[in-house]
């Protein structure tokens, strides 16, 4: 499916399903392989031909590269903050502590093409005077971590890290770090302060990391799928990888997709893409089924109904101006035998569950959402709830230190909007409006 779409930049195949995962066998993610496919090309091109780490950071910018991980940040003006002739440590550091619910691409870059994130830190990390990094990976994925470290050494090895990289005068020294596991310590602040060895509960921002950040020194925080897709600009060019997105968000994304459709897996697609052809690509519904729903960016992301996705493209804005956000490129698929009051209750226990208490709003309120869709699942539900849930919801937003509480909020208010009818009916009738067997 979808052979006219431009090749894929991260995979060898741009339509990365369960099969082709799994045919993937693993035998190909080593340097000798990365190398055939055309790897450290990038790197060796900016090191001989002595291009500046100013003439990097411009090509960043002018691909109009943005932050993979949830906020879409702009790479290249991130990467510009960093205060690269002040003297003393900075550090680069990558999230791989993919916690989000529904996103699963990052530990596939780490799977099937780890140096891409390694040539990737090498390129940022000249860019920017950097001379240390780590890799903090998610704490519950062993294999990966294990296979990155066997990356480390072969790059390390050929190199293309370590001291004097190819015989220039740029030394990058790059770490693997095994995270703890919880959700929290994706959030960047979380982050540091678990690779300083602390508890991960986020810091207040500003100052953000940029300024203030490991150990309190400048620091850099990008996601995995942000770094691997650094090389590709510098093979080809930041006006190629620019034409292939839209306006003010080059290149491809991978989209993770979950849920009622037939083959659930990792697409790698030109932003921009309509939503419909991404669903093509995923094999369309799950049984023939009809379409109800679609959470486009991870389950902090606003839910959109079906008339609304069907007419959205995946891109920053266009998913903004439908009334949600592209996150780190979750999509859930819902059909019509999903009950919305059974999947907020769900979503709402994870986020009760993954906060780290630090404020009252987060740490109570998201107890209160969780336990008041618990009641209106059960039946007991009261007829003022949903004017309660959505106050509740209302008062965390914005009044938290981190955006987890935001996160929270977010999908309760928008179940609410768009699907009322049915969360009054499971009040009103104590029974789901979706009947049993569809
Ligand atoms: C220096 C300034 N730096 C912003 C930096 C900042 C950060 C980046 C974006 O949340 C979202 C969240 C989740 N000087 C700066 C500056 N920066 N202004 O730019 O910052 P921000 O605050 O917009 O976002 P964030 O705190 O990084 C991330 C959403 O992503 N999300 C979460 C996904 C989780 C995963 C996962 O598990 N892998 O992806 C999904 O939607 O809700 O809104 O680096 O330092 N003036
Ligand atoms: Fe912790 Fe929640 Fe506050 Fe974030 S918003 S710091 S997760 S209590």
């Amino acid at each position: 499916p979808g052979a006219e779409l431009p090749r894929s930049m991260i995979f060898h195949d741009r339509h990365i399903n369960p099969q082709i995962v799994a045919g993937l066998d693993g035998s190909n993610w080593g340097l000798e392989d990365y190398v055939k496919r055309g790897g450290y090309e990038a790197l060796r091109k900016i090191l001989t031909t002595g291009m500046t780490p100013d003439e990097v950071i411009a090509e960043v910018k002018a691909s109009s590269l943005r932050g993979r991980g949830g906020a879409g940040f702009p790479t290249g003006l991130k990467w510009s903050f960093m205060p690269r002739t002040l003297p003393g440590q900075k550090y680069l550091v990558c999230n791989s502590d993919e916690g989000e619910p529904g996103t699963f691409k990052d530990r596939d870059i780490l799977r099937f093409n780890p140096h891409i994130v390694i040539e990737g830190m090498a390129i940022a990390a000249y860019a920017m005077g950097i001379t240390v990094g780590y890799n903090y990976i998610h704490g519950e994925i062993f294999e990966i971590y294990e296979r990155f470290e066997e990356a480390l050494e072969q790059a390390r090895a050929a190199g293309f890290l370590g001291d004097k990289i190819l015989g220039s005068e740029f030394s990058f020294q790059l770490h693997a770090f095994h995270g703890y596991g919880a959700y929290i310590c994706g959030e960047e602040t979380a982050l540091l302060e678990s690779l300083e060895g602390k508890k991960g509960q986020p810091r207040f921002k500003p100052p953000f990391p940029a300024s203030f950040g490991l150990y309190g020194k400048p620091t850099t925080i990008n996601n995995t799928e942000t770094f691997a897709a650094v090389p590709w600009i510098f093979r080809n060019s930041a006006q190629e990888y620019l034409d292939i997105g839209v306006a003010n968000a080059g290149g491809t994304k991978l989209f993770s997709i979950s849920g009622d459709v037939e083959l659930p897996g990792n697409y790698e697609i030109p932003l921009g893409t309509p939503f419909s052809k991404l669903l093509e690509l995923a094999g369309g519904m799950r049984g023939g089924r009809k379409l109800k729903a679609v959470i486009p960016g991870g389950s902090s992301a606003p839910v959109l109904p079906a008339e609304i996705m069907m007419q959205t493209n995946m891109d920053y804005d266009s998913i903004a101006k439908a009334g949600s956000m592209l996150g780190s490129g979750a999509v859930i698929v819902m059909d019509e035998t999903r009950c919305m009051v059974k999947s907020l209750l769900r979503l709402s226990y994870f986020y009760y569950e993954e906060s780290c208490g630090q404020c009252t709003p987060c740490r109570e309120g998201t107890g209160w959402l969780y336990r008041m869709l618990l009641r209106i699942e059960n039946g007991q539900g009261r007829p003022e709830d949903l004017d309660v849930l959505d106050s509740v919801a209302h008062n965390i937003m914005g009044r938290t230190i981190c955006a987890l509480g935001d996160a929270a909020a977010m999908p309760v208010r928008s179940f609410i909007k768009h699907f009322r009818d049915e969360f009054a009916h499971h009040i009103e009738h104590k029974s789901c409006v979706v009947p049993k067997y569809l």
